[in-house]
């Protein structure tokens, strides 16, 4: 018999259909690596120089609102432009190409600069959370829309360009690798058994609650069983539902109380603001049900075993498949203890 919290063993992600190499004994091994800075904690309220600020120039000279609350813009850089195509190239099955119209956003949390979805009050999230929804329904009913990610990048060291509360929204015709893959898993898991994946594995985890980080009335925080990062987080709404604008009053305040919550255990775990990228998975906005869809949020944090200390997928990752070191039982405990 293996103890899966110390001996080397392999688990299955059923989103995704790949399997990651879990390897707990390892985690004690001498680390002589890549040591990070940790950024200076003090920040001004305002900032002249950023771009994000109330009343202050962006590149491209467009200067922004004395916003009070959130504020969204067309993203000056952005990667998908609105009047692109159609087009399509092919050759031999080979070479295939198609262009790809959509629309990239910016959206402020908050007027102040110093502030981390970590910090910010629950009425102040709340009003995140209803813009999300707005911007998840506005853009989703354009016709060329038929794909709408929201996400955060937090910390430089996950490339956030700026430390400005603030996450991004692109939206796009196509459907991108990860929705692609968690779509087939949860249609067929629809059609073969006629239940949700992600009900099915909400309900074990909540009778298990060895992987269980934070929970409320409307959301549950596990670090799941097939985590890859360190300390990989999946959000789950409790209710079925196939995306954010069907949250109800009391589900949306739920959010934004388990966000706040997850964040603020994740700057305790190791006394440092802490890097992550968060997104919302949902159904796409084709205009279909997609009743298969079950809203939830994944985090993915690189950080391993201090604020300095990163975790990067390369090597046999890059070449064969991904791997952690920590057990996820391990890092639900450290993260529940934080
Ligand atoms: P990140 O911190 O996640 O990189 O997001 C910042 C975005 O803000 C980035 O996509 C945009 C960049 O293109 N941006 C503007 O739209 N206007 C600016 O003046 C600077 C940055
Ligand atoms: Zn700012």
């Amino acid at each position: 018999m293996i103890d899966w919290k110390q001996d080397p063993h392999r688990r299955y992600n059923p989103l995704t259909r790949e399997w990651v190499l879990v390897s707990p004994h390892r985690t004690e091994r001498p680390w002589q690596g890549q040591v990070e800075q940790t950024p200076p904690e003090e920040r001004p309220e305002y900032d002249a120089t950023c771009y994000l600020c109330p009343g202050n120039e962006r590149a491209g000279g467009v200067r922004n609102p004395n916003y009070a609350a959130t504020f969204v813009f067309d993203n000056d850089f952005a990667a998908l432009k609105p009047d692109t195509g159609p087009d399509r190239f092919e050759r031999g099955g080979l070479l295939m190409a198609e262009a790809e119209p959509g629309v990239c956003r910016v959206l402020c949390f908050s007027p102040k600069h110093n502030l981390t979805i970590s910090n910010m009050d629950a009425a102040a999230l709340r009003l995140v959370v209803d813009a999300w929804i707005e911007q998840y329904g506005e853009l989703g009913a354009r016709p060329i829309i038929h794909y709408v990610q929201i996400f955060e990048n937090r910390g430089a060291m996950m490339g956030a360009s700026n430390a400005h509360p603030h996450c991004q929204i692109w939206s796009g015709r196509s459907l991108p690798n990860e929705m692609v893959k968690e779509q087939m898993t949860q249609q067929d898991w629809r059609e073969e058994r006629r239940t949700c994946l992600l009900c099915e594995y909400l309900r074990l985890e909540r009778i298990s609650r060895e992987r269980l980080v934070e929970e409320n009335e409307s959301f549950l925080a596990v670090v799941p069983f097939w985590a890859v990062w360190p300390f990989e987080i999946l959000l789950i709404s409790k209710r079925h539902m196939t995306g954010i604008d069907k949250l109800l009053h009391g589900e949306r305040n739920g959010l934004a109380e388990i966000l706040r919550s997850v964040t603020a255990r994740y700057d305790r775990l190791f006394g440092a603001p802490f890097p992550y990228s968060f997104g919302f998975h949902q159904r796409p906005t084709d205009g279909l049900a997609h009743d298969e869809w079950h809203l939830h949020a994944h985090f993915y944090p690189p950080l391993l075993r201090s604020a300095t200390v990163r975790k990067f997928l390369v090597g046999y990752e890059m070449l064969a498949g991904p791997q952690r070191d920590i057990a996820a039982e391990t890092a639900a405990e450290r993260l529940r203890g934080a």
